[in-house]
């Protein structure tokens, strides 16, 4: 609580220009989807690890605040935020249970980040999950009141006694005042970043991957920048910071140290499967406030909007499921699939024994969209998809949309209130494949379409290499009647694979056994329509093609003939 502003103001540009370089821009390896675990309980996680999220291939679980905390006897699920101590004994468990969900979830491949609370202790005095005594500003053998922002002198006006000031336009009150009344870190002070990593690694000793920061809004950028720089390996660091329009703290100002959770994009969906999901062909960074893809953790819903009206949530049912859906087909971000409690009285907290979360249940308290077999198709495809363009977009009609991602995967969804069938160009190879969201199998003809019923609020799925059957054949017989000089062949090209896809070098040859009629049996696609031509290739190679259109014609699923003549 020091006279200090001009040296703060000194470090905030130093650690602007230098950056940092602690933190790693979006998560490292194959699988990047976050599970957002809110307030489960260690043993849950662990077992959820092991059994779900690593076989679904997540790549990550974010979990719970960690640290002890001030308690209100399991009543409500705030409390959490209320640092009390960075001793590990929580609402959650104690340190050798989250060691130990540390380590199952790292056998099963996924990594995990804690929410870190680090912007400011607790509202008020009172006692800890874990048997700590404190008042708001002492936390014996911790801080002390000198580790604080003091409203007199760091926030907003000295003679407006108040701890709120207007959180919009003035960055210093934003951070530097008590967000909700909470004692607020003097984080531009050495012994408080200290203290600060000092928990983070303790963390990342026990196998921690990365870092949600909690109200990372309410600490500058340069405070952030520091603490980041103290702490040991490459953690994966994405921020918390609301957008809102117009104001002073924004999210692109955090983006030089770390990525960010972009709010953006839960409203615009919500938007969206509010009105026309037709609207989404452009969603991205061009979008009012939206982050680079690079720098963006996705969410359709968190423990936060989820009590608010900005995002959809569980309450919203299929619609919500179908936004997630959408989430993990769409190329942008990092996608988080958020699951928390039951519950009607937003204050609540999970289920609880003496103030202790209960073991997880799905369907028994719990919500549980991260294990719908939708969703755990949907990361399959998205860990299938990964990297590669949206292509072939269309939109039937506003409630209807359907894309590719460059011939990796494909996708129809029907925000509508009752099914659509459509054929659409699907960019992938002849095949039946496996529907990933729980529909039956999509059969894909040798022009690369299918015809697909897409239930309403739900979506048809498919990625390459997914196929359940070759595709089905059909031998089609070409006669055309064609004089010709010695020497010279006619030969059969067309639009599709199978028919060479119009490169007349490698043109199928015709026999001339019944000269004049040239012939060939070539196996097509079952139900395809397609193009051709027959040509002519002389002992040097030169092409003759048939002069008129091209000709067309549709396989059935039975064996058929052509009989033509050489126009
Ligand atoms: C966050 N992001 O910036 C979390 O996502 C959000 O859930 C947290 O607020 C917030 N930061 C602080 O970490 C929640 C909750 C608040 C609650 C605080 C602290 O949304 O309602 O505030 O945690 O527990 C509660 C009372 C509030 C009171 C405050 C201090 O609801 O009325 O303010 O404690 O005693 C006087
Ligand atoms: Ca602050």
């Amino acid at each position: 609580m020091k006279l200090k502003a001009g040296i703060a103001a000194l470090f905030t540009m130093a650690a602007v220009l230098v950056g940092i370089d602690a933190a790693q821009a979006t998560p490292q390896g194959d699988r990047d989807v976050i599970a957002n675990l809110w307030s489960w309980n260690w043993n849950s996680v662990a077992r959820e690890c092991t059994a779900h999220l690593g076989p679904a291939g997540y790549g990550g679980v974010q979990v719970a605040p960690p640290q002890d905390s001030l308690t209100r006897g399991g009543a409500v699920w705030w409390d959490v935020y209320q640092p009390a101590d960075y001793t590990l004994t929580s609402k959650f468990g104690d340190e050798s249970q989250f060691a130990a969900m540390v380590r199952a979830c790292h056998d099963a491949g996924v990594k995990v980040y804690a929410d870190a609370v680090v912007n400011h202790m607790t509202g008020q005095g009172s006692t800890s999950y874990g048997g700590a005594t404190f008042s708001k500003y002492t936390y014996p053998g911790l801080y002390s009141p000198d580790d604080f922002h003091y409203y007199a002198e760091d926030c907003g006006n000295a003679d407006n006694l108040i701890h709120d000031g207007d959180y919009t336009g003035s960055a210093r009150n934003v951070q530097n005042c008590e967000l909700v009344g909470l004692a607020d870190l003097e984080t531009e002070e050495g012994h408080v970043r200290g203290a600060i990593a000092g928990y983070l690694n303790k963390l990342i000793a026990l196998g921690v991957d990365g870092f949600r920061v909690d109200a990372a809004k309410h600490t500058s950028p340069a405070d952030l920048a520091d603490i980041y720089r103290r702490l040991d390996g490459s953690p994966y660091i994405y921020q918390e910071v609301i957008h809102g329009a117009g104001e002073a703290v924004q999210p692109g100002q955090y983006t030089g140290i770390g990525d960010v959770l972009e709010f953006q994009y839960g409203r615009y969906l919500r938007e969206k499967f509010s009105g026309s999901i037709a609207d989404l062909r452009t969603f991205g960074e061009t979008w009012g406030g939206m982050q680079p893809s690079g720098r963006s953790v996705t969410f359709v819903a968190n423990h936060d909007t989820e009590r608010g009206t900005g995002t959809l949530s569980y309450k919203d049912g299929a619609v919500y499921r179908l936004a997630t859906i959408f989430q993990l087909a769409w190329d942008y971000g990092t996608p988080q699939v958020y699951d928390g409690f039951t519950w009607s009285d937003r204050e609540a907290g999970p289920p609880h024994s003496n103030g202790f979360v209960r073991d997880a249940v799905c369907g028994g308290g719990w919500e549980c969209l991260h294990r719908d077999p939708a969703i755990t198709g949907m990361v399959g495809f998205h860990n299938a998809v990964r990297g590669a363009p949206v292509t072939g977009w269309s939109a039937p009609n506003g409630n209807v949309i359907a894309f590719g991602r460059d011939a990796k995967g494909w996708i129809a969804i029907n925000n509508g209130t009752g099914p659509h069938t459509g054929t659409f160009a699907t960019g992938l190879a002849a095949g039946t494949y496996a529907g990933v969201t729980g529909t039956g199998p999509v059969t894909v003809n040798g022009g690369g379409q299918a015809t697909v019923t897409v239930p309403a609020k739900g979506a048809v799925a498919i990625v390459a290499g997914g196929t359940t059957t070759p595709p089905a054949q059909v031998p089609v017989t070409f006669n055309v009647n064609a004089t010709t000089t010695w020497g010279t062949n006619v030969c059969l090209v067309g639009s599709i694979g199978a028919l060479k896809s119009w490169d007349p070098a490698q043109a199928i040859p015709l026999s001339s056994a019944g000269y004049p009629v040239w012939s060939a049996t070539v196996m097509l696609p079952a139900n395809t329509s397609f193009e051709y031509k027959f040509i002519k290739k002389d002992g040097s190679g030169n092409v003759t093609w048939e002069s008129g259109a091209n000709r067309t014609y549709t396989t059935g699923s039975s064996a058929a003939t052509i009989d033509a003549t050489w126009k």
